[in-house]
């Protein structure tokens, strides 16, 4: 009776996981959507530190806390294909890593996926297993659509389990079509400005890409990918099981090779809000909000290749390192607070310890932990009466 029982358990909760991907609300908020939660620091690198070997490690992204993606806890499910189908983490999952040195950006990818498979042309992988990126090299956050708005810096891309880039003529290299950094005459491979490796390991696939800065700076506008600057960047995934029926090795048991894309992103966005329409605003009006005025603002189920879906990444510099960046002491009445403000890390949770005499051995934890308020944090303590010197440091919890 007991095997009997676990059984039928195990058949439910498969047909759930399906349903649930077949009726994600996809104008709901959620993790995906929290611009905190969405908002990632990229540690700065020393050049050549991270390999791209398909290897990624913790150490080559400069302590990078990587995030886990998953389809039912904290990613946006796309409604399409109409039969999409998940059954859990190990079927397709994905965690992430970001880094950079003074050329590149690199992004290294664990995916947990049952069946690696890549059997469409460049052009069309994302009907095979592969990562999706929009990257908003000016961080607009336009109401576009990344496939035919030809972006000059940025835009809309895949790379296959293998490495393989999709705007690229692997054949005749050569780019396949102009819709990807097409104001730059960028090349894919080991000295280009694009490259990336990828190989199968058990339970899943491995890949690091790695961007040129170039193809994300715009001479005119004069961004740099340095020293704090935000860029909109989404990463998305599309699972091949192998059982569709547009591939050259799919069982066919599926009309579509596609089973389920997900993205880390799917902020709410101003809809309507494009590059027409911010020319009768000043960049002054924009910074302020006052367009939330003028457009509405939501998530757009067929709006995820927009700029305004995407996270943000901050490239971080080395004065955007871990450091106590403000003391404010407040006196008046009996008491005395200190108020202090440091770099953090979204997620991170902080101890602050403070000693009498500069002594390592002398800290002590002051109270209660913190928890990061996002790229910045700042907290109030009290701080002892009279005429007496008091050191302060901040420590990573966890
Ligand atoms: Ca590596
Ligand atoms: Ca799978
Ligand atoms: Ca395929
Ligand atoms: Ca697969």
């Amino acid at each position: 009776m007991a095997s009997a029982f676990i059984a039928l358990g195990c058949a439910h909760s498969l047909v759930a996981q399906d349903d649930f991907v077949r009726n994600f609300d996809t104008t709901a908020e959620g993790p995906w959507s929290d611009v905190e939660g969405t908002t990632l620091s990229v540690p700065l690198v020393p050049d050549g530190a991270v390999a791209v070997d398909g290897t990624p490690t913790e150490s080559e992204y400069g302590g990078f806390e990587g995030v886990e993606v998953v389809p039912n806890i904290n990613g946006w499910i796309q409604n399409f294909p109409g039969d999409r189908t998940w059954n859990d983490a190990a079927d397709s999952s994905f965690t992430f890593w970001l880094a950079h040195d003074s050329t590149y950006l690199y992004v290294g990818v664990d995916v947990k996926d049952d069946v690696p498979n890549s059997d469409n042309t460049n052009l069309e992988f994302w009907k095979d297993d592969a990562l999706e990126f929009v990257v908003d090299a000016l961080n607009n956050r336009y109401d576009n659509n990344t496939d035919n708005s030809n972006e000059a810096y940025g835009g809309h891309c895949y790379v296959n389990l293998e490495g393989r880039f999709s705007e690229w003529d692997d054949t005749g290299g050569f780019i396949a079509r102009n819709r990807w950094s097409s104001f730059v005459n960028w090349t894919y491979g080991m000295t280009g400005e694009i490259f990336a490796q990828g190989r199968t390991v058990v339970g899943g696939w491995q890949v690091e890409v790695r961007f040129a800065k170039t193809l994300f700076e715009d001479p005119v506008a004069g961004n740099r990918l340095e020293n704090g600057y935000v860029m909109g960047f989404n990463i998305g995934m599309d699972d091949d099981d192998q059982r569709g029926s547009e591939g050259a090795t799919g069982s066919g048991e599926r009309q579509r090779d596609l089973e389920v894309q997900y993205w880390w992103a799917n902020r709410s966005r101003l809809i309507g809000w494009n590059e027409g329409s911010a020319q009768n605003y000043t960049a002054e009006q924009i910074a302020n909000g006052e367009t939330e005025d003028d457009f509405p603002r939501r998530i757009d189920p067929a709006g995820r290749l927009a700029h305004g879906g995407t996270g943000e990444i901050v490239l971080a510099g080395p004065e955007n390192g871990f450091e106590i960046t403000e003391i404010l002491l407040t006196e008046g009445g009996p008491e005395r607070t200190v108020t202090l403000t440091w770099n953090s890390l979204p997620d991170m949770t902080y101890l602050i310890e403070a000693a009498d005499v500069l002594d390592q051995g002398a800290f002590e934890f002051t109270g209660v932990p913190v928890a990061s308020q996002g790229l910045e944090t700042t907290t109030t303590i009290s701080a002892p009466v009279g005429d007496r010197n008091q050191f302060y440091r901040i420590v990573e919890a966890d």
